[in-house]
């Protein structure tokens, strides 16, 4: 497949609720769009990297510079293919945002020309995936159950709850409490240390599905520690940036779960190689998601449909996250989200819409001619 050029738009979105994380609050999704032309089709992608590296060291800016830069000067000019890219870009070391961004883009051009949808490509086998929702830290324990009902009542069946010390085990217990069989679970992107196993042992408590990455992203060996001396499963998500990471992390029993982002490992390409070989493992997945716009939640969906993804994903309606989506909007059925079944992600951005949130745009010549 020829292609012409990339063109890259920078948007900023109000969330509809900021979101509070043990690493900093959002009030807007800062999305990174890629679009990529060529002459018989085009597509598009979402590089989920946030504007500072505070959940993983990429951000935005470096994101645009390693894309513009080293990953597709690598491409100029020749045919490319989504399946070559991971061997393409492996000379530049990390960047997996960036990297998954534009092999996002690729396979929906890819996909748009053979007339296939990413899911059939990806492997899905299903059109309706559960719809699960991440809540951040509330400022009280009366706002977080005010939020908590509002999700249940618009038919959320899993909630994820952000903690960090001293927004713990009070805040869950509550939740608990006043929810007593909903499908709970915890997120602490790394805010604990090993020396905190006696706390986070009281979550045992409450019935979770599981306690997403505790601690710091390089600490397996503290994660396998803490999975041997607490019940709740853990599940790791930072700290999985590769397939040879997952296999690590289940060989050392340093997870019984993983959350598998197309952003963090590199791409949907290597997200389904995770994928299987958890399955292969009999570790469950789910699939994470980064606030994404609606290109990047098509394109989640796609892979969410996967049969290995057996635990509901962080993947919400657009209004959980949006007054206005860059797409239609993705809404709640009965709890579930319909995965798209167009050609490559199904769903194209509204072009008024991008031009009413970009901040700026810029276009990349992808042929020497
Ligand atoms: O840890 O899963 C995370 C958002 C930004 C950075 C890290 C994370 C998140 C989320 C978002 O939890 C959940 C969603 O997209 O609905
Ligand atoms: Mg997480």
């Amino acid at each position: 497949m020829l292609l012409t050029y990339a063109r890259l738009h920078r948007l900023r979105l109000p969330l509809v609720t900021s979101f509070r994380t043990s690493f900093g609050t959002e009030a807007y999704r800062n999305a990174l769009l890629i679009e990529v032309v060529g002459p018989d089709t085009a597509g598009w992608g979402e590089c989920v990297a946030e504007l500072e590296p505070l959940y993983t060291p990429e951000y935005t800016d470096g994101a645009v510079h390693v894309i513009t830069h080293f990953l597709l000067p690598r491409i100029n000019g020749s045919a490319v293919e989504a399946s070559g890219l991971h061997k393409l870009f492996l000379p530049v070391k990390g960047h997996q945002m960036a990297k998954a961004s534009i092999e996002a883009a690729v396979l929906d051009a890819e996909c748009r020309l053979n007339g296939t949808s990413l899911s059939a490509r990806l492997g899905g086998k299903t059109d309706l995936v559960p719809a699960g929702v991440a809540v951040g830290i509330c400022d009280s324990l009366g706002a977080l159950l005010d939020t908590v009902e509002g999700y249940i009542s618009q038919g959320y069946g899993r909630i994820k709850l952000k903690i960090e010390p001293g927004n713990d085990i009070a805040q869950v217990s509550a939740v608990r409490e006043r929810f007593p069989d909903v499908l709970l679970q915890v997120d602490a992107n790394s805010a604990y240390r090993i020396g905190d196993v006696r706390h986070l042992a009281q979550l045992d408590a409450f019935g979770l599905l599981l306690l997403e990455q505790p601690l710091p992203d390089d600490d397996l060996s503290g994660h396998a520690e803490l999975a041997k001396r607490i019940e709740t499963p853990i599940c790791l998500d930072e700290s999985i940036g590769s397939p040879s990471d997952a296999h690590d992390a289940i060989l050392i029993g340093a997870c019984q779960v993983i959350n598998i982002k197309p952003g963090r490992v590199g791409g949907y390409l290597e997200a389904v190689k995770i994928h299987d070989l958890c399955v292969h493992a009999g570790i469950p997945v789910w699939c994470g998601g980064m606030l994404e716009t609606g290109v990047g939640r098509a394109g989640n969906l796609a892979l969410a449909a996967l049969p290995g993804f057996t635990l509901a994903g962080d993947l919400s309606a657009s209004d959980r996250y949006f007054h206005q989506d860059v797409t239609d909007a993705f809404v709640l059925e009965d709890g579930h989200i319909r995965v798209p079944m167009g050609p490559g992600i199904g769903v194209t951005p509204l072009r008024d819409r991008v031009a009413q949130f970009t901040v700026s745009t810029q276009t990349i010549a992808l042929s020497s001619s």
